[in-house]
C-alpha cells in the first residue's frame, strides 16, 4: 500500500510536459508539427473519403487521423487534427480548402469586423472538443494532447487576403491604411482565441500552442504594434488555465526580443532561427525546434549530423523539445521520420 507521502508526490511528468516546464527529462521529446498530413499513406487513406472541413468536423475521424502518427512513432506529443481557420468558420466566416483556406468573401470592412460574431465553442465548434475527449481517451498516458489555435495577426492575414500568399500585401497594407480598424479586428481575434483555447484545455488539452506562421512578414515595429499586444491579449486570458503555452514564431528572428517579453512557456522557433540564439535572448522559457524539414530529403548520415547539430545547438540544459522548424512536407518519407524520432530518443537517453 502506498505511504501518504508517495500518495501525495507528484506522478512524473510526460517528457514533453516536463520539457515545457524545463524540467530534466529521461530523454529530449520529439514531435512533428504537422505529424498527421498527407506523407501518411494511412492518412491519404481516410482523406480521400471525405474533404479537409468533412475530416476535422468528424471527431471519429479526426481521432483517428491524429493517433496514425502516435501508432507508426515513438512520438512524445500529439496534436489535435483540425486548422486555424476552424474557429473562424464558427464566427461566421464562409471559407474552403483549397487545400489552403479561401475566404468566400475576404474581410476589409468595418461593418465585415463587426458582422463576426463572438465564438462560443462548445455552441460553433463542438465536434473540435469532442474530438479532444476522444482522443485523449485513445492515446497512451505518456503522449500528452496539444490544442492550439492561429494568432491573430496570422488569421488576420488569412481573412484580410482571402487566400494564402508568400507576402500578403493586402493584410500589410490595411495594418497602415486602416490601424484603428486592423487592431478591432486583432482584438475580436485574440478574444474568440481565448475562450476557443479555453475550450480546448477544458476538454482535454495538455498544452496549448499559438500559431504565428506569417509574424516574419512583420518589421520588428509592426510587429510590436499589432502582432505581439494581440498575442499578450490571449496570454493574459489564459492565465488561470494551467497548461503549458506555446508559442510558434516562425522566421521572427528580429522579433525574438519583443516575444521574449511573452509569458510563454515555450517558444518554437523556426531553422533559420538558431536555437542557442533563442536560447540566449529567450532566458527563463523552454525552446521547440528547429530541423529543416528538408534535411528529411537527405541520406542517413547527412541527416543525423544535422540532428546532431540541433541537439549541440539546443545544448545541456533543461527545456529543450525537438520539432522540425515548420510543418512537414507531404513528399517526405515516413521512414525518414521513423529515423529522427528514434535517433533523438537514441542520442539524447540518460539511461
Ligand atoms: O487537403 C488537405 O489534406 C488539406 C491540407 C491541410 C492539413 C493537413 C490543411 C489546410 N490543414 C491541415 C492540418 C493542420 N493545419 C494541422 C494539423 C495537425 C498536425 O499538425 O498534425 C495544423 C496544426 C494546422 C495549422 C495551420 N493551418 C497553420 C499553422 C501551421 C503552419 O503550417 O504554419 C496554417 C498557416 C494553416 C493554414 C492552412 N490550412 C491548410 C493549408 C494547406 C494551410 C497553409 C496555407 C498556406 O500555405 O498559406
Amino acid at each position: 500500500m502506498a505511504t501518504a507521502a508517495a500518495a501525495k508526490a507528484p506522478a512524473s511528468l510526460p517528457p514533453f510536459l516536463a520539457a515545457c516546464a524545463r524540467q530534466p527529462v529521461p530523454h529530449t521529446p520529439i514531435w512533428i508539427m504537422r505529424q498527421a498530413g498527407r506523407y501518411l499513406p494511412e492518412y491519404r487513406k481516410v482523406r480521400a473519403a471525405t474533404t479537409f472541413a468533412g475530416l476535422t468536423r468528424d471527431p471519429a475521424l479526426a481521432c483517428e487521423v491524429t493517433l496514425q502518427p502516435i501508432r507508426r512513432f515513438a512520438l512524445d506529443a500529439s496534436i489535435i487534427f483540425s486548422d486555424i481557420m476552424v474557429p473562424l468558420e464558427g464566427m461566421g466566416v464562409k471559407l474552403d480548402y483549397a487545400p489552403g483556406p479561401v475566404i468566400e468573401t475576404p474581410i476589409q470592412t468595418r461593418a465585415q469586423i463587426e458582422a463576426l460574431r463572438p465564438l462560443v465553442p462548445e455552441q460553433d465548434v463542438p465536434f473540435v472538443m469532442e474530438s479532444i475527449r476522444l482522443t485523449r481517451a485513445g492515446l497512451p498516458a505518456h503522449v500528452p494532447l496539444i490544442g492550439f489555435c492561429g494568432s491573430p495577426f496570422t488569421l488576420f492575414c488569412y481573412l484580410v487576403a482571402g487566400k494564402p500568399s508568400k507576402e500578403f500585401a493586402l493584410p500589410r497594407q490595411f495594418l497602415h491604411a486602416e490601424p484603428v480598424l486592423a487592431t478591432m479586428l486583432l482584438e475580436r481575434l485574440a478574444d474568440a482565441m481565448i475562450v476557443y483555447l479555453r475550450a480546448q484545455a477544458g476538454a482535454g488539452a495538455q498544452a496549448l500552442m499559438m500559431f504565428e506562421s506569417w509574424g516574419g512578414l512583420l518589421g520588428p515595429a509592426d510587429y510590436a504594434a499589432f502582432a505581439l499586444p494581440a498575442v499578450k491579449r490571449i496570454i493574459a486570458g489564459l492565465k488561470d488555465v494551467g497548461v503549458p503555452v506555446i508559442y510558434f514564431a516562425n522566421n521572427c528572428m528580429g522579433n525574438l526580443p519583443s516575444i521574449a517579453q511573452l509569458d510563454v512557456d515555450v517558444v518554437g522557433v523556426d531553422w533559420r532561427t538558431p536555437l542557442s540564439y533563442a536560447r540566449g535572448v529567450l532566458k527563463g522559457k523552454a525552446i521547440q525546434g528547429n530541423l529543416d524539414p528538408a534535411t528529411l530529403f537527405a541520406p542517413k548520415e547527412t541527416l543525423l549530423s544535422r540532428i546532431d547539430g540541433v541537439l549541440a545547438d539546443a545544448g545541456p540544459a533543461p527545456g529543450h523539445i525537438f520539432n522540425l522548424g515548420h510543418g512537414i512536407w507531404p513528399e517526405t518519407d515516413p521512414d525518414a521520420v521513423a529515423r529522427l524520432v528514434d535517433y533523438v530518443h537514441e542520442k539524447t537517453s540518460h539511461g
